[in-house]
Parts: structure tokens; C-alpha cells; sequence
């Protein structure tokens, strides 16, 4: 059985947490709304899709299982995390991984605000101002203070690209991984000046990176390029460059 994965087809977004365990796990898939448009593919179809859905998902992404249609990232994670081996057996295990990764949902939320912080419903041009003030405190008060507890976690397990719950990587370290690389994709100048605090948490990124179905994954077309529609987005004036 494929899963069928609905999301935005041009974007990374929340989507790619969900891309990122699929490929690590090997699992096949459809990235429905990715195929032509005569094949069910494109924004349009997805958009009516989900009216159609039961039980009805607010938002992608979307997961369709043996027939159970999964939304909300996290919750999609801890399934596949449970059924991949992406994250520990015990309950206690899985649910400090979906801990870890509700942090993430944060961090991303917050991301997202830097550059629609009054409305997501507004264009970037509409709040810009809004944008530059709240994109200072997030680069300089809540990516230190997101980061540095992910890098703190991560230096308490000692060795050298360990993962955040355990030496097996789970999906959280997938997910921290994208998020690292989305921030220094949105905030170059801001991220390198952190990078001398953030050892640990490279070490990771790198470690994830390297793995061969997530290294395979990264190189192929199916990796949509980070981009200005996306959650991170790369404007120089939100980086404090303009
Ligand atoms: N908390 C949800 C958020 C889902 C979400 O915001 N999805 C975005 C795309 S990344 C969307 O299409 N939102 C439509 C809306 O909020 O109206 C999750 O983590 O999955």
C-alpha cells in the first residue's frame, strides 16, 4: 500500500516534516497534489479534496493511510514515527519525540510570523513593517532561545551528532534537521553568527543530511527547492541586512 501524502505541490512547507520520515522510513508514496493536473495534481484539486475528506482535515498536510486520513504534522509523525521506527517503542519514548516535535511546530509557527505577522490572509507587502519588527526579536530572542534548547538537549547526550531522544535517529532529529536548514536559508547572516554556539546541533544536521535515503532524497527533483511561498523564506530585510 502507497501512502498518499496531500500538500501544497510548490512549497516545502509543513508538508516536508512529513516528506523528510517517508523517505528516511523507505515508505512508498504519493505526493498526490505534485502529479499533472489530469491526474488529480495541483493546488485546485487539493483544495477540493479536502472538502471530500472524512474525517474532515482542517489544513495539509495530509496523510491517507489504509483508508484513515491523518492531518496536523505532529499527529501524521507520531503515526508514521510508530510505524517506521522513526522514534521509540515505549510510550514514554514516543511521546517525548512528539514533544520534541510540538516544539518544532512552534518554532515553524513563529518562522512563519516573521514574515505574515499580522494576517496570514495579507500579502508580505502589506506588513512589512509589522514583518522587520517582529523578524528582529525572533532572530535575535527566539531562534537563540529555541535553538540553544535543542543544542543543550543534544550536548546532554553526549557524543558528536547523537540524536534528541536517543542514538537511533528519530523523526524530531529529521524535523529539527529542516528546520536548521530552513533557518539558514531565511536568515543567513543571523544563523552563521550562531553558528559557533550551535556545535551540537550542526554535528546533527549534518548526520541527518548524510544519511543515504535522506542524502538520495535532498539530490532528486522530488526536493522542491526553498523558495518565497514557503514557511522560510529568505527576504535580506528580515535578516537586519537592509
Ligand atoms: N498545525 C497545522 C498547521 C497546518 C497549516 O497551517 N497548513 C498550512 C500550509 S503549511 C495551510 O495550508 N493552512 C491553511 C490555513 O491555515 O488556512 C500542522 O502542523 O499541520
Amino acid at each position: 500500500m502507497a501512502y498518499e501524502l496531500h500538500y501544497w505541490p510548490s512549497i516545502q512547507g509543513r508538508g516536508e516534516f512529513v516528506r523528510l520520515a517517508l523517505e528516511e522510513a523507505g515508505a512508498e508514496y504519493v505526493d498526490v497534489a505534485r502529479r499533472p493536473l489530469a491526474d488529480g495534481g495541483g493546488a485546485r484539486n487539493l483544495a477540493q479534496l479536502m472538502d471530500e475528506l472524512a474525517p474532515a482535515p482542517f489544513a495539509p498536510p495530509i496523510l491517507v493511510a489504509d483508508g484513515v486520513v491523518l492531518a496536523q504534522t505532529a499527529n501524521i509523525l507520531l503515526f508514521l514515527g510508530h510505524r517506521h521506527d522513526l522514534a521509540p517503542r515505549d510510550e514514554i519514548g514516543r511521546l517525548l519525540v512528539n514533544q520534541l516535535q510540538l516544539t518544532i511546530a512552534d518554532v515553524v509557527d513563529e518562522a512563519h510570523n516573521t514574515h505574515h505577522p499580522l494576517s496570514s490572509g495579507l500579502y508580505y507587502e502589506d506588513q512589512k513593517d509589522a514583518a522587520k519588527a517582529y523578524a528582529e526579536h525572533f532572530r535575535k530572542e527566539r531562534i537563540p532561545k529555541y535553538l540553544g534548547y535543542f543544542e543543550r538537549i543534544l550536548k546532554g547526550n553526549g557524543e558528536s551528532g547523537a540524536g534528541l531522544a536517543s542514538e537511533a535517529l528519530t523523526y524530531a532529529d529529521l524535523s529539527l534537521f529542516q528546520v536548521v536548514r530552513g533557518l539558514q536559508y531565511a536568515f543567513p547572516i543571523a544563523m552563521e553568527s550562531m553558528a559557533p554556539k550551535l556545535e551540537a546541533t550542526l554535528a546533527l544536521v549534518e548526520r541527518v543530511a548524510q544519511q543515504p535515503r535522506i542524502a538520495a532524497y535532498l539530490a532528486s527533483e522530488r526536493r522542491i527547492p526553498f523558495n518565497e511561498e514557503g514557511v522560510f523564506r529568505h527576504y535580506p530585510e528580515l535578516d537586519g541586512e537592509i
